[in-house]
């Protein structure tokens, strides 16, 4: 599978012709899909997701589970991404002293939110391995990439074990990539 980089500082995903044929909503990632009928563009990280692992063992069969673990992917929009993840964003590539005034007013409600939204995956994640359950699927898939980061955005991972020990497991999966 082939990737394209976009500078989202340079406004890459911003271009007339981004927004006419990649993603109308400005962002990334998009996964690119080529058919004999043609090239499809499927923005939304999750939608992505749950199109690349449909029929996999990543997503339960059993209809209680299968929206057991929507609710943990939709948890990842709403509570963790905007405010976990967009702290470090705000931190480590735009950096703090380059803030908008806006940027800066949000700083101290995102932190809370986010260090909310560790706290719940912790407590969560006391009593089985996996967000879902205990095997591996999407939902964990959705939330490790900015946990494991979320230090980079002064988030201090020591406070919350469980989550720690969550990261290794899924780093100990047979497959697992780490990010670059
Ligand atoms: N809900 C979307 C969020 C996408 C998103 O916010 N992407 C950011 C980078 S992580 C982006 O492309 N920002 C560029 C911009 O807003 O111009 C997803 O999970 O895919």
């Amino acid at each position: 599978m082939d990737a394209r980089q976009y500078d989202i500082i340079q406004g890459e995903t911003r271009t007339p012709e981004f927004l006419a044929k990649v993603n109308a909503n400005g962002r990334i990632p998009v996964l690119q899909i080529d058919s004999e009928s043609g090239t499809r563009f499927l923005p939304e990280s999750n939608a992505a997701c749950w199109y690349l692992a449909s029929g996999s063992y990543l997503i339960p069969q059993d209809r209680f589970a299968q929206a057991d673990m929507l609710r943990w992917m939709f948890f990842e929009q709403y509570n963790h991404e905007p405010n976990v993840a967009t702290l470090r964003f705000w931190l480590r590539f735009v950096g703090e002293a380059n803030l908008s005034e806006q940027q800066r007013a949000q700083v101290m409600a995102k932190r809370m939110a986010g260090q909310d939204a560790l706290a719940l995956m912790d407590s969560e994640l006391s009593s089985r391995k996996f967000m879902a359950g205990n095997v591996v699927t999407l939902a964990d898939i959705a939330l490790f990439p900015y946990t494991h980061v979320a230090e980079e955005g002064g988030f201090a991972l020591r406070d919350y074990s469980n989550v720690q020990a969550w990261i290794e497991r899924i780093e100990a999966l047979p497959k697992f990539v780490p990010m670059v």
